[in-house]
């Protein structure tokens, strides 16, 4: 079975092409994205076996949607399709300084999911599997019964089980839900992801130091800054940080995805924590470099030949 679970909703995205402002456009390119979907991509691209758990419509985009995340080599067999409600959409505004995302997601099939894929036994069989959990703070955000869900898929996690959680904050679904049910979600977590820039926006802090007595509980948390260092900081207190590789940016949106997926890799991996920080890095220069959410990280010799590196060959 999978070593990594990513339970979260994917959408079907349209990009301008070529990439252009919406008043301009003519053409769209069909795609698709959902953080926890990209991080079982990222995941299997680094040959971590891994499971994406999520619902779709009964519609063309839902089942090409399950399809092309299967052919990233992702177990998408615990993926249900609702009769009635659509696979959720979003529009990627690329081509301006930066992207800006559109949803069309509100009453989606994946929105509807609850704690009922509990009776499934194909999720329980992949749960029981398992050694990590991947969730989001966007799933909490799209419906009472999602939020329900992750009050469930944490209170009930097996002994053994651990659970990452990227916060990935997204305001725009939080304007009619109330945000004040995150922080307790996040601090149940084993691994918390936290980009700076957003603890600032929902916590009103960025600084490391002050997210890990925020957030004691778990036994890592790992926070990107904005000058592209990421660091870890373990329940004793003690960090280690990493810098960013240096890279031309094509389109960012997907990268802190990468990122999980590669630290994430990893602790499956079982290396050290730089290591699975350099592994993070590697696999989110690959999506920086690309225009769609996820990309192809570098060909493994390359990669065990940078985690080996020196600091000063790293940087
Ligand atoms: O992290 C990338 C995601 O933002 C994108 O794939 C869409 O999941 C998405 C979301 O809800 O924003």
């Amino acid at each position: 079975t999978p070593a990594v679970v990513c339970l979260g909703e994917s959408m079907a995205v349209l990009l301008p092409d070529p990439p252009g402002p919406f008043e301009a456009v003519d053409t769209f390119r069909v795609a698709f994205g959902g953080a926890e979907s990209n991080v079982a991509c990222g995941l299997a691209a680094l040959g971590v076996t891994s499971a994406w758990v999520s619902r779709v419509g009964d519609d063309g985009l839902g089942r090409r949607l399950k399809a092309e995340i299967a052919a990233h080599g992702v177990d998408v067999s615990a993926v249900t399709t609702d009769p009635l409600r659509r696979t959720g959409l979003y529009l990627k505004e690329t081509g301006t300084s930066s992207s800006r995302l559109h949803y069309y997601r509100a009453g989606s099939a994946a929105s509807a999911l609850g704690r009922e894929v509990f009776d499934d036994p194909v999720f329980r069989q992949l749960l029981d599997g398992a050694r990590i959990l991947h969730l989001s703070g966007i799933t909490p955000a799209l419906s009472d019964s999602c939020l329900d869900l992750v009050h469930a898929l944490l209170a009930r996690r097996r002994p053994g089980l651990l659970i990452s959680f990227d916060l990935n904050w997204r305001p725009a679904l939080w304007l009619d839900r109330d945000p004040a049910v995150l922080p307790a979600l996040l601090d149940a977590a084993d691994l918390l992801f936290l980009g700076a820039d957003e603890a600032e926006t929902a916590f009103g802090t960025g600084d490391p130091a002050a997210l890990r007595r925020m957030f004691p509980s778990p036994a890592t948390i790992v926070v990107k800054d904005s000058g592209h260092r990421v660091t870890a900081l373990a329940e004793d207190g003690t960090a280690v940080t990493e810098p960013a590789l240096t890279v031309e940016v094509v389109e960012p949106t997907g990268a802190g995805d990468a990122f999980a997926a590669g630290y994430l890799a990893g602790t499956v991996r079982g290396l050290d924590r730089r290591s699975r920080l350099r592994l993070g890095h590697l696999s989110a220069a690959a999506a920086l470099t690309t225009h769609g959410d996820h990309a192809t990280p570098a060909p493994g010799p390359v990669i065990n030949a940078l985690l080996a590196a020196s600091a000063a060959d790293w940087a």
